[in-house]
């Protein structure tokens, strides 16, 4: 596979999340966040953040493994609990710090370029706890101590920061935010999208310190985007499929680029007689505090077709159907397999924001999977990285600014739904839902079909 449009410093990279691979729920003085409590209530039916793939013990193998495919790029996040671990706290936890200096700094040695997520779904549960968590303004300034002292600790030897990791996806699983799912749905979306607006200005305050402090730096949210595909070339399928697209993922991504909140986004609240509660800086504080690349996730596209008969003064998640397409592929959990989609919403980008550097940090293909022999087969998920290289490249060509592609995930881990059977990783971890059994690691056919890829392209 010859991808001429990438460039010879292309950041190939891998990705995972602290709660979803570390384990060590407890060690050396982590805290609880948010993601522990919400897995121990599925312990029952499914694994939990107590061991998950145990990366925190298994670092070093696992870092290895990333030097021996070739990794440019490592994008993982930072447990806020081990450096805070009850969110309140004056001082940083030490031993929390240390855990990922030595992770920061063995990548450093393997010529590995850290990509460091501050905030992957796991608030501190003393917060949430203490005052509501995001639903709280107090989040904002727990949330920007926290950052700072990332900052100040790892500033001179991280590059690429990303602060918060699928706003969006917390907002819809507000359960993901501490606030209850069985609340009536227009109480809880009203919680949740103070919440996504306290998130907002805590993003932009942490933009602005971290481009003050290090020029050099990037910092950016990491997006869940969802491109988003009318189920037909009727224009009110298309008028539903662009409000979805912009109200879920463009409102992330102008906002932190462009430093306000855009006129769909409000309409909406006004649909569900919703007032922000604001304050007279934030509208300086948005502009003020722009992001310098993006994140992006992206996995799949969504198909939608328009609910016609709910009239337009509905809030936009009752207007419209999500619609299976049978010629795509899907996962057993009902994610298409469509390349181009890629493509396509990467020159969405680029309308929207011109050269903006992109990082994928999020692309990924989920199976159940056995090890047999000591092999992993997984020709579908070859199949997806490979077409998704391609597009890249392809929109590459295009003039898309994207700097680094790190598919989800390095190893094994726990899916934020599904636990352990649904498996993403380049590595197979030895574990199961409920076995723990020997946690040892072995490379899949796309490991070595991504090594080889690395490999050839290097120019
Ligand atoms: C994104 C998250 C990841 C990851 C991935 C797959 O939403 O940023 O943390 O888990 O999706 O989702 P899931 O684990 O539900 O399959």
């Amino acid at each position: 596979m010859k991808l001429s449009s990438i460039p010879e410093n292309f950041m190939w990279g891998a990705s995972t999340s602290a709660f979803q691979v570390e384990g060590a729920y407890q060690e050396n003085g982590k805290g609880l966040s948010i993601a522990d409590i919400r897995s121990f209530r599925n312990s029952e039916k499914q694994l939990d953040t107590k061991v998950t793939s145990d990366f925190y013990h298994h670092w070093e193998e696992d870092l290895l493994l990333m030097k021996e495919l070739g990794l440019k790029s490592y994008r993982f996040s930072v447990s806020w609990t081990r450096i805070f671990p009850n969110g309140d706290e004056e001082k940083p936890n030490k031993e929390g710090l240390a855990f990922y200096h030595k992770i920061i700094d063995r990548l450093r040695e393997y010529n590995i370029e850290p990509i460091v997520t501050m905030y992957h779904f796991d608030q501190p549960i003393g917060l949430v706890e203490k005052y509501g968590g995001w639903v709280s303004r107090q989040s904002v300034d727990d949330f920007v101590k926290y950052a700072k002292c990332l900052l100040e600790e790892f500033g001179g030897k991280v590059k690429y920061w990303l602060t918060i990791n699928e706003q969006a996806v917390m907002v819809v699983a507000s359960d993901m935010l501490g606030i209850d799912k069985d609340l009536p749905i227009q109480e809880r979306f009203c919680k949740a999208f103070q919440a996504n607006y306290h998130m907002w200005i805590a993003q932009a305050i942490v933009f602005k310190m971290c481009r003050e402090k290090f020029p050099d730096s990037y910092i950016g949210p990491a997006v869940s985007y969802i491109t988003t595909l009318p189920a037909t070339r009727k224009s009110y399928d298309m008028m539903a499929a662009k409000e979805l697209e912009d109200f879920y993922s463009f409102a992330q991504m102008d906002v932190a680029v462009k430093g306000e909140i855009p006129y769909y986004f409000t309409n909406e609240l006004d649909k569900l007689n919703f007032k922000l509660q604001t304050k007279p800086e934030d509208v300086r504080i948005l502009q003020e505090g722009t992001a310098n690349y993006l994140g992006v996730n992206w996995y799949c596209t969504t198909i939608v077709e328009s609910k016609r008969d709910v009239p337009e003064d509905q809030f936009i998640f009752l207007r419209f159907n999500r619609i299976r397409d049978n010629d795509l592929l899907y996962t057993d959990w009902g994610w298409n397999f469509d390349p181009i989609g890629l493509r396509y919403g990467l020159r969405q980008l680029m309308d929207r924001y011109g050269k903006i550097p992109v990082v994928i940090t999020e692309c990924g293909w989920s199976e159940k999977e056995e090890i047999e022999d000591g092999q992993v087969h997984d020709p579908v998920r070859v199949d997806y990285l490979k077409g998704h290289i391609e597009q890249m490249n392809l929109a590459m060509k295009d003039g898309v600014n994207v700097i680094s592609f790190n598919p989800w995930s390095f190893v094994d881990l726990l899916s934020v739904g599904e636990g352990m059977e649904k498996r993403y990783g380049l590595v197979y971890v030895d574990r199961t839902d409920f076995e723990t059994r020997t946690l040892k690691r072995y490379k899949k056919d796309s490991f070595y079909f991504y090594q080889e890829l690395i490999h050839d392209n290097k120019h």
